[in-house]
């Protein structure tokens, strides 16, 4: 694709200025925060598992299919808790291999890794001593699959973390149920199912949510992150403030994600599942993300994100200053769909070339590649349509930009709005690292470019300023 990029580019550079959403919560009041966080802003990619009782329906009970989101099949077939609680006699994943997981992670390049301790569904993935609905006591498997993933990451210096739904709980008297309206599902009267969901929702979080933390936090030696998610409402500042409590004093180095409910207690901010924002965005924040359109295993979910556009998405989220929580859904034998081992494998060797741009990188300090908001067309909300550009994105290191180039242009790429002054450029593929011809008049910077794009997914090349200052915004 030859597009004219320089034209694209210099309506893109008029566009510089643009105000970034303000982060909900207020990061950087706190040193021990910031302090906690620093690994985990260098880290920017992360894998995300969802694997639970539910990957063994997979999206079908009773020889109905169900759409969307397949951990969710207990709540949309309403499945009563004592047919639930047979799919655990049936789950036997004898192919699961933590150090096979593992061992994915870092071939795709990725930092840490967050897995489910505990759906909404309720079912615990690890031994624990407060409910025996878990993988240890109540399925055939019998082992702790937790301790086996938590062994095989710190040997890769992978960071390991849990999700823990503390709000929604679908097994235990008391837990909360989602109640709609939604598009999808209808606004319940009473969104339970089942008498044995009946009871008091401080009963469920003293007696279970809170002793299970405490469990995760104690038996799996440093965990990096606790991943709330879903408080609805009844996570409120208080019950907020006794779970952070309980992290704090087990872990004070575990980080909190931004789904714990409760104001400004989270360590960072969690968009929306795989919302990216149109536009850079301050303070530490992560977008989580499918591979598919399910995070929990679904048979008939062939709908994969290509491996060119997950590497985009992960480019475009740094260089708006944000973490890429990355999705792989295990069957109920334990095996990681093949499509996706292969696209994360794709991106992993792409990092492999050009990770210098993406581990500890900060946001572009232009802002108008990302696109502009359409003067005419309106999104669903009724505001200005953002139109994105998927050409280039830029991330920085002290003393350097990096340029991701998307489209390769045809002869010269075309900055406006540089401040400072050029040193060198190279490719970031080139190991020779030869320096490119580069010509700069005041803010404008041209870069020669070989014929060829030495990356069919993107190519980097690295400018070098004369000054070590930042060229972050
Ligand atoms: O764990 C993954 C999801 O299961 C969880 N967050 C990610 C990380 C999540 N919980 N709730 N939601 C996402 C959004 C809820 C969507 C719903 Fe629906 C819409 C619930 C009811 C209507 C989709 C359609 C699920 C059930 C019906």
């Amino acid at each position: 694709m030859n597009a004219p990029i320089t034209r694209t580019l210099l309506i893109a550079m008029a566009l510089t200025t643009f105000s970034a959403t303000p982060a909900q919560t207020d990061q950087h009041q706190d040193p021990q925060r910031e302090e906690r966080l620093a690994w985990w802003q260098e880290a920017k990619f992360g894998m995300f598992i969802h694997w639970g009782l539910y990957a063994l329906p997979a999206g079908e009970w009773k020889g109905q299919s169900y759409s969307g989101i397949g951990e969710w099949i207990m709540y949309k077939a309403r499945i009563p808790l004592a047919e639930y609680e047979q799919l655990a006699t049936q789950f036997n994943p004898v192919k699961f291999d933590a150090e096979a997981w593992a061992q994915l992670a870092q071939d795709a390049g990725m930092k840490y890794l967050v897995i489910t301790s505990k759906h909404h569904d309720g079912f615990a993935m690890f031994g624990s001593q407060t409910d025996a609905f878990n993988i240890v006591d109540a399925t055939p498997f019998k082992r702790d699959p937790m301790k086996e993933l938590a062994a095989a990451c710190a040997k890769r210096n992978i960071k390991f973390g849990f999700y823990y739904s503390q709000a929604q709980d679908w097994h235990a008297p008391g837990g909360a149920i989602w109640q709609g309206p939604h598009e999808d599902a209808p606004a319940w009267e009473n969104p339970r199912w089942d008498v044995r969901q009946e009871g008091d929702f401080d009963t469920y979080f003293n007696e279970k949510a809170i002793p299970q933390v405490r469990e995760l936090l104690s038996n799996y030696g440093p965990v990096a992150i606790i991943w709330f998610d879903t408080p609805l409402n009844v996570v409120n500042v208080e019950r907020a403030a006794r779970l952070v409590k309980v992290v704090r004093e087990l872990q004070p180095n575990c980080l909190i994600n931004g789904r714990l409910g409760g104001e400004n207690q989270s360590d960072y901010d969690s968009e929306g599942d795989n919302a990216i924002p149109d536009l850079s965005r301050a303070g530490a924040w992560e977008t989580p993300a499918t591979l598919n359109d399910t995070w929990g295993f679904k048979k008939n979910d062939h709908h994969w994100k290509k491996p060119e556009d997950l590497t985009f998405k992960l480019v475009d989220i740094v260089s708006k200053g944000g973490n890429y929580l990355l999705n792989v859904g295990p069957d109920g034998e334990g095996v990681i769909p093949l499509p996706g081992c292969d696209m994360l494998r794709v991106v992993g060797r792409w990092l492999k070339v050009n990770g210098e741009a993406i581990y500890g990188a900060g946001r572009s300090p232009f802002g108008g590649e990302f696109g502009v908001f359409s003067k005419s067309k309106t999104d669903r909300h009724g505001k200005p349509l953002f139109e994105a550009r998927r050409t280039w994105r830029c991330t920085t290191k002290p003393g350097k930009l990096y340029l991701h180039l998307f489209t390769w242009p045809t002869g010269k790429f075309e900055l406006t709005g540089v401040k400072g002054a050029v040193t060198t450029a190279y490719l970031l593929a080139d190991p020779q690292r030869t320096p490119l011809q580069v010509t700069q008049t005041g803010e404008k910077v041209s870069i020669t470019l070989p014929e060829k794009a030495p990356d069919t997914i993107a190519s980097v090349v690295a400018v070098e300023f004369q000054n070590q200052e930042s060229q972050e915004k």
